[in-house]
């Protein structure tokens, strides 16, 4: 009992598209304890069209809330402890930088199988938070769009953020 409510009530599910997704810059992050807990559960695309562009003299990844523009977006899914979802809040400038909205998935892998909850199998849909702008600079969604993030990809944009 302790253990559902535990993860239903207290952990939450967050789609992350950019530096946070495995082999990505940020991704360590969510593995710090001193951040709170994350856990990998699968991975998704996004049911709509989304501009997801890089930008800014950092190179850093956003998805434009412009849906029905750009691609469907390839990212992960974790699920995060109180203390991670406020760590990323803060790490994304929500509400300034980014905010964090609700966006529909469609799930490609699943690997969360704790018991008493929820298992998503590929092909179904589901909805969770994901850091979108709608704070952008007016060229932004004039920029190149991609499918799916990779500082070091062929675009040579790496990312250059440091604290
Ligand atoms: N971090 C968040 C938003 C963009 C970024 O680099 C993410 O990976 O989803």
């Amino acid at each position: 009992m302790c253990v559902r409510l535990w993860s239903s009530v207290l952990m939450t599910r967050v789609f992350v598209y950019g530096t946070l997704k495995k082999g990505q810059p940020n991704n360590y992050r969510m593995f710090d304890s001193n951040n709170g807990k994350a856990e990998y559960l699968g991975s998704a695309f996004t049911i709509q069209k989304y501009p997801l562009v890089i930008t800014t003299e950092y190179n850093i990844p956003f998805l434009l809330n412009i849906p029905g523009q750009g691609h469907r977006v390839h990212g992960e899914i974790y699920k995060v402890d109180d203390q991670m979802l406020k760590f990323l809040d803060d790490f994304e400038s929500v509400p300034t930088m980014y905010q964090r909205t609700v966006v529909q998935l469609e799930v490609k892998e699943w690997v969360g199988k704790m018991e008493g909850e929820e298992t998503l199998s590929p092909g179904s849909i589901t909805e969770m938070f994901v850091y979108t702008t709608m704070t952008y600079q007016p060229d932004w969604p004039l920029l190149p769009c991609y499918e799916s993030y990779d500082s070091e990809g062929d675009h040579g944009l790496k990312y250059n953020y440091k604290e």
